[in-house]
């Protein structure tokens, strides 16, 4: 019998600097509600969903940029979100910015999360590639200061058995390199999913500005197909504190088709019945590792 995931991706329209995590909550279990209605068991949120994207600003007051943070997940704002996930028998994939002490140290990560449909947190995944730059830069309209904020993650890329289903996590700029897709294509994975926070305007590149939409779809076609894997990209859109922040969140299948698309910069879900099962028909054949990798032919990629 075919394994089906009913699939459901979350998009969040902009989110004030003055709203509270307890306002975006609220946001976020309408819209798992939503994707309960239309028969979804797992939902897709974006990146940092519980807040602003807070890397547009220049911030020197280490307390100000830990307030952006949390330390301990669930947390009074979030925990109804995981008692309505266990009710109504939904799981979820969540991003948030994670402030934690780990051997003494103390780290931030921009961080995700998988969640079952008991509410129990099952997998976690710390964005490996950061974006942006670590000083301010007078010429930007607005900064784009992860490098500033985060430090790279210490996971790689794990997949993670979710309720049957072999799930694995990008966070935003994650989804634009191969890297991310094969590392976790190799260890069988079958939804690859993530966030993401999209300035529709990149300062250093504006030639490439009207290109945003067709580099987000492209990296996500490309990398399902290429690893016979469901891909799901949950944006944060819409105008943000000034920022335009690109839409067209999307599921793709293990062929590369968008098989839905956002089509609103708003809070908005789209669902799609996901084959599981599916992805073997690309890794029997045109993709199968075993039998036609030729690793042997590939070091540089993992050299210095
Ligand atoms: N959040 C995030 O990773 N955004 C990046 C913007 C790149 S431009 C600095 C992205 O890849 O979409």
């Amino acid at each position: 019998m075919a394994r089906k995931l009913n699939l459901a991706v979350a998009q969040l329209g902009p989110i004030a600097r003055a709203e509270t995590r307890d306002q975006v909550v609220a946001r976020l279990m309408e819209m798992m509600k939503e994707a309960k209605s239309r028969g979804a068991t797992f939902v897709v949120f974006p990146e940092t969903a519980l807040t602003t994207f807070f890397p547009r600003w220049y911030m020197e007051d280490q307390a100000e940029v830990d307030a952006w943070f949390e330390t301990e997940m669930p947390n009074a704002a979030t925990r109804p979100l995981f008692e309505l996930a266990a009710s109504l028998g939904v799981g979820f994939n969540l991003g948030y910015a994670e402030l934690i002490t780990e051997d003494g140290k103390v780290h931030h990560f921009n961080t995700s999360i998988a969640v079952n449909t008991k509410g129990e947190i099952v997998g976690k995944y710390r964005k490996v590639h950061l974006p942006g730059h670590k000083e301010y830069e007078a010429y930007r309209p607005w900064q784009h200061l992860e490098k500033r904020y985060f430090e790279p993650g210490n996971l790689g890329f794990p997949v993670y058995e979710v309720d049957g289903a072999k799930i694995g996590m990008f966070i935003c700029n994650d989804r634009r390199w191969p890297e991310t897709w094969r590392v976790m294509g190799l260890k069988g994975v079958e939804l690859v999913c993530g966030g993401y926070n999209t300035p529709t305007h990149n300062p250093p590149v504006p030639q490439h500005d009207h290109l945003n939409s067709f580099h987000h779809l492209l990296s996500m076609q490309a990398g399902s197909y290429q690893n016979g894997t469901w891909g799901a990209a949950a944006g944060k859109a819409g105008m943000e504190e000034g920022s335009m922040l690109l839409g067209h969140s999307c599921i793709v299948a293990p062929t590369g088709e968008i098989v839905a698309l956002t089509s609103t910069l708003g809070d908005e879900v789209i669902t799609a019945v996901c084959d599981l099962d599916a992805c073997s028909d690309i890794r029997k054949e045109i993709f199968n590792f075993k039998a036609h990798r030729q690793p042997q032919n590939y070091g540089i990629i993992t050299e210095l």
